[in-house]
C-alpha cells in the first residue's frame, strides 16, 4: 500500500490545549519507519494548513472556535480527497473535529469513484452531537453527526453525501449525551458499545459490517480516538472513560480489519502528547497502525467474512 501520511494539528475542537502536537508525536514515535518496515511505501505531505479564518457564527453560545473550526474542514476536506486516488491517506490529528473534514474529503473521492462510503468509528464517544445541540460546545463532539447529513450544522457546507446509518459501526462507545442518544434512535447506526463488546467479543460483531463493506465494494474509512482504548494504556487524552478497550482487543481489531483488506483511510485523533507518560500512548497508537497494516505473529491467510 502506498501510505500518505497528513499531518493534521487541529487543537480547536476541545479544551485541554496539546493535541497540536500530536502529528509530530507520531513523527517521533516512527510511524514511518513502521510502515515501511511493513513493506509499504510512504509519503509524507507534511502537515495540512488552514484555510483562512473567517467571521462565521452561529446561535448555539457554547460553541467555541467556529471560524477555526471551518477553515481546517475546508483544507482537510481537499487534502483527503486529494490524496485517496494516490493511496491510503493517513491523517496524524490533532482533535477529533478533524473528521468534518477526512470524512466530507472521503465523501468527495466516493462520489467521484461511484462507490458507497462506510466508517468504522472507535471511539468512547458517539461524537453525534450537533452544532446546535452541543452543550459542552466542543466540536470534535459532532463530525458523525455532520456525515450522517443531520440539520444542525448550518455555518457549515451541506455534508456531500450523507452516510447511510446502516453504513456506519462505532466500536468502544461508553459515553453518549441524551441529545446524542436521541439523535441516534433515528438511525440505522450500529453501535458496538463496551457491552456488546464484553458479551461477543470483537470478531462476531466486526464480521457482519465488513461483510456488508465487501458485498458493496464500499470505501472503508477507519476513526480511531485515542480514548477508544482504555486509559490505564492510553492516558494521552483530554477525555479519558474508564472500561475502554484492551491492548488485545485493540489489537484484534486492527488485525481483523488487515485481514479484511478493505480499509481505504484512517484518522489518527485526539492523541495530547503533553498529557503522555515518556511516550506510551503515542507509540501504542503506532504499534495499532502496524496491526492494521499488516504486522502479524505468524502468517494467516487472508480472512474472507
Ligand atoms: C462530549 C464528549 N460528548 C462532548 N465528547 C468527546 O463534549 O460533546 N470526547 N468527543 O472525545
Ligand atoms: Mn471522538
Ligand atoms: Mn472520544
Ligand atoms: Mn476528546
Amino acid at each position: 500500500t502506498h501510505c500518505i501520511l497528513l499531518g493534521a494539528p487541529v487543537d480547536e475542537g476541545q479544551r485541554r490545549p496539546g493535541c497540536l502536537m500530536g502529528p509530530a508525536a507520531y513523527r517521533t514515535a516512527g510511524l514511518a519507519a513502521t510502515l515501511a518496515a511493513l513493506g509499504h511505501s510512504v509519503e509524507d505531505r507534511g502537515d495540512v494548513a488552514p484555510d483562512p479564518i473567517g467571521q462565521q457564527s452561529c446561535a448555539n453560545p457554547a460553541v467555541h472556535h467556529l471560524p477555526e473550526t471551518l477553515a481546517w474542514t475546508g483544507a482537510l476536506r481537499r487534502a483527503t480527497a486529494a490524496a485517496l486516488p494516490h493511496g491510503m491517506p493517513i491523517i496524524m490529528g490533532g482533535d477529533h473535529s478533524l473528521a468534518l473534514g477526512t470524512l466530507a474529503g472521503v465523501a468527495d473521492h466516493a462520489a467521484q469513484a461511484g462507490r458507497a462510503q462506510f466508517v468504522i468509528w472507535l471511539d468512547a464517544h458517539s461524537d453525534f452531537h450537533t452544532v446546535a445541540s452541543t452543550t459542552s460546545g466542543n466540536l470534535h463532539g459532532t463530525p458523525m453527526a455532520y456525515a450522517s447529513g443531520l440539520p444542525g450544522f448550518d455555518p457549515f457546507p451541506p455534508f456531500p453525501a450523507p452516510i447511510p446509518g446502516e453504513n456506519i459501526c462505532m466500536f468502544g462507545i461508553r459515553s453518549v449525551d441524551p441529545a446524542e442518544h436521541a439523535a441516534m434512535q433515528d438511525t440505522e447506526i450500529t453501535v458496538n458499545d463496551m457491552r456488546v463488546l464484553d458479551e461477543q467479543g470483537v470478531v462476531a460483531p466486526l464480521r457482519g459490517f465488513l461483510d456488508r463493506v465487501r458485498a458493496a465494494d464500499g470505501l472503508l474509512h477507519v476513526s480511531l480516538d485515542v480514548d477508544f482504548l482504555d486509559p490505564s494504556i492510553a492516558p494521552a487524552v483530554g477525555t479519558t472513560v474508564p472500561g475502554g478497550t484492551t491492548f488485545r482487543e485493540a489489537h484484534l481489531v486492527m488485525e481483523l480489519l488487515h485481514e479484511s483488506g478493505l480499509v481505504t483511510s484512517l484518522d489518527l485523533v485526539e492523541l495530547n502528547p503533553f498529557l503522555d507518560e515518556r511516550g506510551r500512548t503515542a507509540r501504542l497508537m503506532v504499534e495499532l497502525v502496524g496491526s492494521l497494516m499488516g504486522r502479524k505473529v505468524f502468517d494467516r491467510p487472508t480472512r474472507s467474512f
